[in-house]
């Protein structure tokens, strides 16, 4: 993987703060404070809904040889949409008119805005950073968990084999539209990767310490 690897390697220490930001640590030794986990889930639900329509546009623009993979992704998402609501039901947490939180918004804004706006091979860049980052950051919670969670099918699911398979076919995919992309689009695809990073992190910042619209 020469360049999902020199992506990585030029966010080396975000992608470190990212996958052991405190909300990962805590939730990893069963420290995270009531209340948190449940912001989390009602933001992400909120987040992979969005996310639907970002999926579907990238199936649109994808070249017809991929559009397979990304199209079987759209159901994949509608499984996950179950099992939030699943654990929602589990935890006595609502999903009913859940506001999206700044960072959520601008996140979801940020997706849509680079599938309609960017280049193909750009906006796979982000898809690919975006899945990643949930792998490296779920596995670290799996690797580091002190004893079973509450919250054992978020991580099992995002740290399963099958993920890591998914998010290794990205990475190769990825390889393949930088080889066919020129310096400067390439540089672009960095600049997108740098972003959501950042975003990943003010993710978890956000379900740990709170971050409302101030009006
Ligand atoms: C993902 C997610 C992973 N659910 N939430 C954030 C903030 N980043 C990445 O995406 P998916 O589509 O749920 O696998």
């Amino acid at each position: 993987m020469v360049f999902a690897e020199q992506l990585l390697h030029g966010v080396a220490p975000q992608w470190q703060a990212m996958v052991q930001h405190p909300f990962l640590r805590q939730l990893a030794d069963g420290t995270l404070p009531h209340g948190c986990f449940e912001k989390w889930l009602q933001q992400d639900y909120v987040f992979v809904r969005e996310d639907l329509g970002f999926i579907g546009c990238l199936v649109a623009r994808a070249p017809q040889p991929l559009r397979r993979m990304l199209g079987d992704f759209l159901p994949a998402l509608h499984r996950e949409l179950d099992l939030f609501e699943a654990m929602a039901r589990e935890l006595g947490v609502s999903l009913e008119a859940v506001e999206p939180a700044p960072v959520c918004h601008a996140y979801n804004m940020f997706l849509l805005a680079t599938v309609h706006t960017r280049s193909f091979a750009e906006s796979f860049t982000v898809l690919y950073g975006a899945e990643k980052a949930y792998y490296d950051s779920w596995a670290w919670v799996k690797t580091h968990q002190q004893q079973p969670s509450p919250y054992q099918r978020f991580i099992d699911h995002w740290s399963s084999d099958a993920f890591a398979a998914w998010v290794r076919d990205l990475g190769h995919t990825l390889d393949t539209l930088a080889a066919r992309s020129g310096p400067d689009e390439l540089a672009r695809m960095e600049e997108l990767f740098r972003f959501v990073v950042r975003y990943e992190y003010l993710f978890w910042d956000m379900a740990l310490q709170g971050s409302e619209w101030p009006i």
